[in-house]
């Protein structure tokens, strides 16, 4: 019902929509209007009421609503289903279990906030409410299970491009998964996949972006590698308009690697990474690796050639860029990575 009345008022705005047509349009009662208007206004949303002129939405607050969003969806299938929810445990484990009871490939979980937000490897996502975005799309791609990985490599180059049409600035993209702003993460994803031997049933991709928070509210071992958009940017973030924006730049993206394959999406992810060369420190499976990347490969593993000359593939894992340090430092200091 709320969805249905903001949309007739949203229509006529900035003019006044009288209670007696929206009573007739809707099939409920003036009274029934009436305590939808109050509960929207607790919602934050500004309605001017008067006897003679009915109805006139002044103001809508950054809600992540359906009734929000979807007006401004420029999307063809991605986020045509919204679930949406104030609170969650993760947005992952909400958008995995719905897959699994059968949601279709573009269904959207969306919540303004996670109690258990998820990062890999049994980490923890800060997802504090109304202030950053948190989603999970559903994806039932059909293609070998091996190639699961570009996903997350789409999905990285799709989140940098929406963030640098959206401010301006350029971020990067750190092999697998972070996307960077001045060297510090402003978005993470968590990709998860239920496949059976070569077959994949579906993917979860997770999204976390670093909108409005303020550096200074973070835990402290978050708020030493971690900025967001507003940090950078310096202004406050409409995360409804945002969120327009990547939810386009992923249907674009997704479609581009169904149809012509991962090299497409390989391109611009080596514009944005820029590995090649990098002298890293790479963790995997509790093994380290110290390294010059080599770069990706088509699959999007990471290859490197070891200080001793050994070349390794890694298909998952964690990277530290070395610091570079002043030549007459070279012997004092040992290496150090970031
Ligand atoms: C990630 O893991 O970067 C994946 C993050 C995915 C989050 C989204 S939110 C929607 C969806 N639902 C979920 O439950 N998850 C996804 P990883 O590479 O493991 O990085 C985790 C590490 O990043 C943590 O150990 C912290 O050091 C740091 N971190 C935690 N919260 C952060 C934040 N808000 N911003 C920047 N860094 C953060």
């Amino acid at each position: 019902m709320d969805e249905k009345i903001l949309k007739l008022l949203r229509e006529r705005s900035p003019d006044f929509l009288s209670g007696e047509e929206m009573s007739q349009r809707l099939k409920v009662s003036r009274a029934a209007i009436w305590k939808r208007v109050r509960g929207l206004r607790s919602l934050g949303y500004e309605i001017e009421a008067s006897t003679r002129s009915g109805y006139r939405l002044v103001r809508s607050p950054d809600l992540l609503t359906p009734a929000e969003v979807k007006p401004l969806l420029k999307t063809k299938w991605l986020g045509k289903t919204i679930h949406y929810f104030e609170s969650l445990d993760s947005t992952n484990s909400t958008a995995y279990q719905l897959a699994m009871e059968g949601a279709r490939e573009g269904d959207l979980v969306i919540a303004e906030g996670q109690t258990r937000g998820r990062g890999r490897l049994g980490r923890e996502w800060f997802s504090p409410p109304f202030l950053n975005l948190y989603l999970s799309v559903i994806l039932r791609p059909k293609i070998p299970l091996q190639q699961a990985s570009l996903i997350t490599l789409m999905a990285a180059v799709a989140t940098s491009g929406a963030i640098e049409r959206f401010s301006g600035l350029r971020p990067s993209i750190k092999w697998p998964n972070d996307i960077l702003m001045s060297s510090r993460k402003v978005a993470g994803l968590l990709n998860e996949v239920r496949s059976e031997t070569d077959r994949i049933h579906f993917v979860i991709l997770g999204i976390g972006v670093n909108l409005n928070v303020d550096r200074r509210e973070m835990p402290h071992e978050v708020q030493k590698m971690a900025t967001s958009l507003k940090e950078e940017m310096g202004q406050t973030v409409s995360r409804k308009a945002f969120l327009q924006s990547l939810l386009s730049e992923l249907e674009k993206g997704y479609t581009l690697f169904l149809k012509e394959g991962g090299e497409a999406i390989l391109k611009t992810w080596r514009e944005r990474a820029r590995i090649e060369g990098k002298e890293v420190r790479v963790t995997s499976f509790g093994e380290t690796l110290v390294g010059r990347a080599v770069g990706v490969d088509p699959y999007g593993a990471l290859i490197l050639k070891t200080r001793g000359g050994e070349r390794k593939r890694v298909v998952a894992g964690d990277v530290q860029y070395r610091i570079k340090q002043a030549p007459n430092n070279k012997r004092q200091i040992r290496d150090k990575f970031q």
